[in-house]
């Protein structure tokens, strides 16, 4: 154990920094345009430390992330996902997704695989494996994965990248592509590098802060 290394702020602080950070998050936007304008892997490095920093059952820190840049594997990768998402369109999704779909306009075609610079692929680690090789128990790993995501995009996007999150349904394909072991299942791809200079977005609402909380004091 050691001293919790906490620093207390007035409150007036406390208020604006999150105001802050509020305004900030809320600007954030899945973007499906990019350009092939290139992102230095240091700043990456570091917005995946923010990921890593993430709290997770046990401290078992069950993921891994692979950074995709090079062109070809990026062009696997997408030859695959577009095959995948070619039946979900065509074929597997329910009709009540495609309507949920169609608010954002997006079908099999998935170009900016190849156009952003890099792809972040988050696997997560269904279980660990001991210096001896034997099994080693990972808990809670959906959700350590997704918040360590969580703090991995809003990490970029304080960094001034845009990003999108991306779920090509199935992805076991990611796992042979990038030649991760059996117990790690892909998460996400995070789709990340500079917006095009025509990139748009549909218009979405969010929910309304009353409609999602219920305070009970
Ligand atoms: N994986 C598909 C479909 C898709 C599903 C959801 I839920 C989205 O919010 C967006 C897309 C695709 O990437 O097109």
């Amino acid at each position: 154990m050691q001293p919790l290394d906490f620093r207390e702020l007035p409150l007036e602080e406390m208020q604006a920094r999150v105001s802050d950070f509020v305004a900030d998050l809320r600007r954030r936007r899945t973007v499906r345009h990019f350009t092939d304008r290139a992102v230095p892997r240091t700043l990456i490095e570091e917005c995946l430390r923010a990921a890593n920093s993430a709290p997770s059952g046990g401290n078992r820190q069950p993921w891994h992330f692979v950074i995709v840049g090079d062109a070809e594997t990026k062009s696997r990768i997408r030859k695959a996902a577009e095959a995948e998402e070619y039946e979900l369109y065509h074929r597997r999704a329910s009709d009540e997704w495609l309507e949920a779909l169609a608010v954002l306009g997006t079908d099999e075609h998935k170009p900016f695989l190849e156009i952003a610079p890099w792809l972040i692929v988050v696997f997560a680690e269904i279980w660990g494996v001991s210096p001896d090789g034997s099994k080693k128990k990972n808990f809670y790993v959906q959700e350590s994965v997704g918040i360590a995501t969580g703090f991995l995009i809003a990490a970029l996007h304080r960094a001034g990248l845009a990003t999108l999150t991306h779920t090509p349904s199935p992805m076991g394909f990611l796992r042979d592509i990038l030649g991760r072991g059996e117990n790690e299942r892909a998460f996400l791809i995070l789709v990340t590098g500079y917006p095009a200079d025509d990139a748009e977005v549909p218009v979405l609402e969010k929910k309304k802060l009353d409609d999602v909380t219920s305070f009970r004091e």
